[in-house]
């Protein structure tokens, strides 16, 4: 599609698609970025890649109720939105939480195929979840709703289908009940229609870590490209989730200081830098707020109601949710001189943010470059499943470092093959569409 033919275009997905305006917001990334590839590639627009790109190859909406420990009846709503197989299996993380609509599912469905894309594995891309809210429900609670939205979900499931994990609200613990329900139903053990499972009955190592080491291994990357390290860096990171744990430990493995991190209620600050044991045992262990960290440990303080993009630093990881960093954040976070962003979150940072970031030179890892360690890893766990085979956590972790460090360079080779050198955005939508594109050429109009 040619410039002028964008705008046009984008009306019609917003037609199309009315109220979802984070789909909206991430096709229009995506599709700003293409110009160059359309001009050197026209065969990707008359086969109407773009377009087809927009329109996922399956939506499925459906019921899930549920009875909680009081003998009330609840009702909520699942979703899967299988976008393209053209790569592989449809490849997504599932996502409990209340703000879930079919508008976030299709956003963060469409952000999945290029980042699946990115990593080189063969997985094509979709995404899940429902608007189930898991906060201070019991363990029998969120058994029963996992039972309840697999007994649906199953029959769209396979290895070589469509195969889910976890996001936010979603991890090893709620895998392990959908894993134990689509057994049960299907009678079948098979391992590879779920990544991110216990350690015991086929997850693999580094699947945990895997999302918050690539941002951190990705963020190493960008500043190296600048001649810089992250050793002596401060660094702020947002959220206290899956994501967050994980990119902090490993900044600090790298020689970096964390000094910031969050969650809905608040930020702690901690100067002489997050103790991730800590960390772990409130987050994971106790499942429990924020505000103890602080409680727990001299020189850290809570704030509620704070904003964590006001906490001076060099470089600024936002691991928690989309749109969490606006225009004025991005502008206070220049103004305190960061150099390098990173999101370990899917679309963390709205299009203000970006376009802030990218003038003031910031060096800027879009999501499904940076983030696309976690999914790289699910890739490795359904390898190691279907040759029940069982790496070491060092093999494991060496494999992740490499699949970060080649995304890293094809997103740079890229940009600077279509013009804009430096810019990570232009280059990871570039280089992911191509090899969606390529494959959904040769395999004809399906
Ligand atoms: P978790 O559920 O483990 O943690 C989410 C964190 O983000 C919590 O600290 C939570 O705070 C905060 N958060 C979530 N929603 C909001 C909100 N609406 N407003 C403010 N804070 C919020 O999820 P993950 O760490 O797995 O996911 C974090 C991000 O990373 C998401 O964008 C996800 O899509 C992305 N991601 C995850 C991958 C994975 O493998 N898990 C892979 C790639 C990307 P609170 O507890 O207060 O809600
Ligand atoms: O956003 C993501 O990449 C994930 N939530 C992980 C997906 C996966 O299938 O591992």
């Amino acid at each position: 599609m040619l410039d002028e033919k964008i705008e046009p275009f984008y009306d019609e997905v917003v037609r199309r698609n009315p109220g979802e305006v984070e789909f909206h917001q991430a096709v229009r990334e995506v599709v700003d970025s293409l110009g160059p590839v359309l001009a050197k590639h026209p065969r990707f627009t008359e086969r109407k890649i773009i377009e087809r790109l927009c329109e996922p190859e399956r939506q499925i909406i459906f019921r899930v109720p549920w009875i909680d420990d009081a003998g009330e009846v609840h009702i909520n709503r699942g979703f899967r939105v299988e976008v393209n197989s053209a790569l592989g299996p449809y490849k997504g993380g599932l996502r409990f939480h209340p703000s879930v609509s079919l508008g976030i599912v299709k956003f963060l469905g469409f952000e999945q195929v290029f980042k699946n894309a990115l990593t080189g594995m063969p997985l094509g891309g979709g995404k899940g979840g429902s608007d189930f809210d898991p906060k201070g429900r019991s363990d029998d609670e969120i058994m029963r709703f996992c039972q309840s939205f697999m007994t649906e979900l199953y029959r769209h499931l396979g290895e070589y289908t469509d195969v889910p994990a976890g996001d936010i609200g979603v991890g090893s613990r709620e895998i392990g009940y959908l894993f134990g329900q689509y057994k049960r139903i299907t009678n079948r053990y098979e391992s590879g229609v779920l990544t991110g499972k216990g350690l015991e009955w086929g997850g693999a190592l580094v699947r945990t870590e895997a999302t918050g080491y690539g941002t951190a291994m990705f963020t190493r990357e960008m500043l190296a490209a600048r001649g810089e390290l992250l050793d002596g860096k401060t660094c702020v990171v947002s959220g206290s989730g899956n994501v967050a744990i994980y990119a902090i430990e490993k900044l600090e493995q790298f020689g970096a200081t964390v000094v910031a991190c969050s969650d809905s209620d608040g930020v702690v600050y901690d100067p002489k830098g997050l103790d991730v044991d800590l960390l772990r045992q409130i987050k994971e262990v106790e499942r429990g707020r924020l505000d103890r960290y602080a409680q727990r440990r001299d020189y850290a303080t809570h704030s509620r109601g704070a904003n964590i993009w006001e906490t001076p630093c060099d470089i600024a990881l936002p691991c928690a949710t989309q749109n969490e960093l606006t225009g004025r954040d991005a502008a206070t976070l220049i103004r305190n001189g960061v150099s390098a962003v990173a999101e370990g979150a899917n679309m963390p940072t709205t299009p203000e943010g970006v376009r802030a970031f990218l003038d003031a030179g910031v060096a800027f890892g879009p999501g499904k470059a940076a983030n696309a360690g976690g999914v790289a890893t699910s890739a490795l766990e359904m390898q190691q499943n279907a040759s029940r085979d069982r790496w070491t956590f060092e093999h494991t972790e060496e494999r992740l470092d490499e699949i970060m460090t080649d995304i890293h360079s094809l997103c740079h080779r890229t940009a600077e093959e279509f013009g804009s050198p430096g810019n990570y955005v232009v280059g990871a939508n570039i280089a992911g569409f191509q090899r969606v594109a390529h494959a959904m050429v040769a395999m004809g109009l399906v």
